[in-house]
């Protein structure tokens, strides 16, 4: 039985607001602030138990190691030593957004009727690059079943590769075949483009998409330049729905030509420009939404960010919205602020698999009790608060590996210290 489940990057002990992101405006914004990571780990759990409470299954990604004293290493430096920005980037807390962990294709889409999911390479912010060696480890824990899944490492360097986040999936349920569309971004602004589009032909190669249910469309410059730096910040997709801002896409006629035409029973849901601008919707976050199928036919929800609801443009829109006939009914805020300083609402932090629910490491997966005594633990290990000029204290470090070493003792997952 092919379900969707979402598995959510809990937030780890060393989340903190170093402005470590070009062209990410929240976390230019908030850089040198004080961050509040027992806060923000206890509204990510909030959010999975709220997703559990509707009916959806929930998992689970760790935090990473922290801070990665083997890339700091490999730079011929360490934590003591490194000058500031290097060593803020090896404490990072920055693998709580799954959707950038990697990008997936479910079985019914593939040529070997597996899972393929790899791994994203993050090469094009420095505190990123180094995520994905953790987060491989994790992936073939998780998804060790090989009658089921094909777990790929990173494409290699040059080539700028974010994961799910620039991946939207189109089908008329998700455990049938679809159309996978693939957004890159060649922008010549002020900010870089993060995903390429050789990465991700070369994802879509080794997962054996069939071409003819495999698309590449470009992201408008506009929307990377007005702090769009994935595509999952302008546009979401779920089942039959794609629900996107009007200049998501750099060409959108051509784009939504292309999407109708190989997926004739699909609807697009735009947001003009004229009701909802870029920057409100980049401010918003309106996009970076969960839309989730409810279960028993129930329609779709759009959990959002608080920050959506308090756009009084963007709420209107939405209220009228669910107000008329479409397939979106619900509106589900939810507060994730602290990761949102940092620019990740909530379908950052999670990574969606179609999958069988029974093929998953049960470790990964979490029930409403499990959900409760993660927050219990966090409740006493996570710091309360973290100021970028804590990163050189060895008492702090001390603090965050204690509390990842507790948290792996929880699950029962020792095997990934
Ligand atoms: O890569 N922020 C992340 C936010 C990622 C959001 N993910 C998705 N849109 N799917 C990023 O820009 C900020 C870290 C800092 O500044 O300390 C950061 O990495």
């Amino acid at each position: 039985m092919l379900t969707e489940i979402n598995f959510d990057g809990l937030i780890g002990p060393s989340h903190n607001y170093a402005g470590l992101s070009l062209g990410n405006l929240a976390s230019a914004r908030n850089a040198g602030e004080t961050a509040f990571p027992r806060a923000a780990a206890l509204q990510g759990l909030a959010k999975m138990q709220a997703n559990l409470a509707l009916g959806l299954p929930q998992g689970l990604l760790l935090p990473h190691d922290r801070p990665d004293d083997a890339w700091l290493a490999s730079l011929a430096t360490d934590n003591a030593t490194a000058e500031p920005r290097l060593r803020a980037a090896a404490w990072s807390a920055s693998a709580m957004w799954a959707a950038n962990a990697a990008t997936v294709s479910p079985a019914p889409d593939t040529a070997d009727g597996r899972c393929h999911l790899s791994v994203a390479n993050l090469v094009t912010m420095p505190h990123r690059s180094h995520e994905w060696p953790q987060t491989l480890r994790q992936l073939r824990v998780a998804f060790a079943d090989e009658t089921q899944f094909m777990v790929h490492g990173p494409v290699p360097p040059p080539f700028g590769d974010e994961g799910a986040a620039n991946h939207m999936r189109l089908c008329p349920k998700h455990g049938e075949a679809g159309l996978e569309i693939f957004v890159y971004g060649e922008s010549s602004g002020p900010f870089p483009a993060r995903q390429h589009r050789q990465a991700s032909e070369a994802i879509s190669r080794r997962h054996g998409l069939d071409p003819a249910r495999t698309l590449f469309v470009r992201q408008s410059d506009e929307a990377i330049a007005a702090g769009a730096f994935h595509n999952d910040v302008v546009a979401v997709a779920n089942e039959t729905v794609l629900f996107a801002h009007e200049q998501a896409f750099a060409d959108r006629e051509r784009a939504h030509e292309q999407i109708m035409s190989r997926a004739p029973w699909a609807q697009i849901i735009e947001v003009p420009a004229q009701a909802v601008s870029l920057a409100d919707a980049i401010r918003s976050y309106l996009f970076n939404a969960q839309l989730v199928s409810l279960p028993n036919g129930d329609g779709m929800a759009l959990v959002l960010p608080t920050e959506a609801r308090n756009t009084p443009r963007v709420w209107n829109w939405l209220e009228t919205m669910i107000a008329g006939n479409g397939p979106i009914r619900r509106l589900i805020p939810v507060d994730v602020r602290q990761s949102m300083a940092n620019g990740g609402g909530p379908a950052c932090l999670r990574l969606r698999v179609v999958c069988d629910p029974a093929s998953v490491d049960p470790r990964f997966l979490l029930d409403g009790d499990k959900i409760d005594r993660l927050s219990a633990l966090v409740d006493i290990f996570w710091p309360e608060a973290i100021h970028p000029d804590d990163l050189t204290s060895t008492t702090f470090m001390t603090q965050i590996r204690t509390a990842r070493a507790e948290l792996l003792a929880a699950l029962d997952l020792a095997e990934l210290g």
